[in-house]
């Protein structure tokens, strides 16, 4: 029997670019062009900080990753997230990126609660089912605590990121999306409440990839204390949503920096 998807409701397009840096080539053409690419570099990312309508782009330093920047975008269409991608190649810091990953998705916020009771109350498919989720769509997607899970600004002070992309296991015995609705929403419950203990030290950004990238999802994490990370997600290998169903790829740990840094960073 094929299950019911849990409606979405989606924000910004976001784009995570993980980058190493062509040290030997920026030694060799010498300090001249060092301090141009980084006085380059800060006037790119200062425009780039604020983007239309609230979105914003920044810069983070990785530690380990074996890369050494992550660039974090939100824009409010593809095409301007393209626009973005093709201004840092295009910059003179670009001539010294090499790419190592990059991860494409947007905002999301799944409503499995909603999706459950409107399945509960009505026959999937039918009109009323449809108009219980339109109603859901419109009252969630017009509350604060989704609207700052769709437009994510970061909370002051929490500098470390932590991004990685994950899915839902599709395995024999364990496969996600054969699991009823009305389970699925009590697995996410039970995960955003793990998640809740969190409240004031990790600020998640949910996107999803599903059709956009070979993952379903990116989780970017943001926190004052990076140990705040470990701490996180052993607590939710625990979860049944993450014990059972939980696929991870790549983890990436950066700290933020401000523009006026790169000179700092580039050794200028
Ligand atoms: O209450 C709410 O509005 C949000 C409840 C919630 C949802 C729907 C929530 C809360 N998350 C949701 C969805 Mn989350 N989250 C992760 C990870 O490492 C791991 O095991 C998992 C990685 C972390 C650390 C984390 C943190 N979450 C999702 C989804 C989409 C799944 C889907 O739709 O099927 C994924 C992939 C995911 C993964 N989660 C929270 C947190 C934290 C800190 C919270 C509380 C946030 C808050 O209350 O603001």
């Amino acid at each position: 029997m094929s299950q019911i998807a849990p409606a979405t409701l989606e924000g910004w397009y976001a784009l995570h670019q993980v980058f190493s840096m062509d040290w030997a080539a920026l030694r060799a053409a010498g300090p001249g062009v060092r301090e141009n690419v980084a006085g380059a570099a800060r006037e790119l990312f200062a425009d780039l900080a604020t983007g239309p309508d609230g979105t914003w782009s920044a810069p983070f330093r990785l530690a380990g990753g074996g890369a050494d920047w992550l660039f974090v975008h939100f824009r409010p269409t593809l095409d301007e997230l393209a626009d973005v991608q093709r201004r840092v190649s295009d910059s003179p810091l670009g001539v010294y990126l090499r790419r190592e990953y990059d991860y494409l998705s947007i905002t999301e916020a799944g409503l499995y609660h909603a999706t459950a009771e409107a399945a509960r109350e009505h026959k999937p498919g039918s009109d009323e089912f449809k108009a219980h989720i339109g109603e859901a769509l419109a009252a969630e997607g017009a509350s604060a605590h989704v609207r700052s899970r769709l437009y994510p600004q970061v909370p002051e002070g929490m500098r470390y990121v932590s991004f990685y992309p994950m899915s839902k296991r599709r395995a024999e015995g364990a496969n996600w999306y054969a699991l009823p609705v009305e389970q699925r929403s009590r697995l996410m419950r039970e995960h955003g409440m793990t998640g809740r203990t969190f409240a004031g030290r990790v600020f998640q950004v949910i996107t999803g990839s599903v059709g956009l990238d070979d993952w379903e999802w990116g989780v970017t994490l943001f926190a004052r204390d990076p140990l705040e990370f470990k701490r996180i997600v052993t607590e939710m290998r625990y979860d049944e949503a993450s014990t059972l169903y939980g696929e991870f790829g790549r983890f990436f740990t950066g700290i933020r920096f401000a523009p006026s840094d790169w000179a700092k960073h580039l050794g200028v």
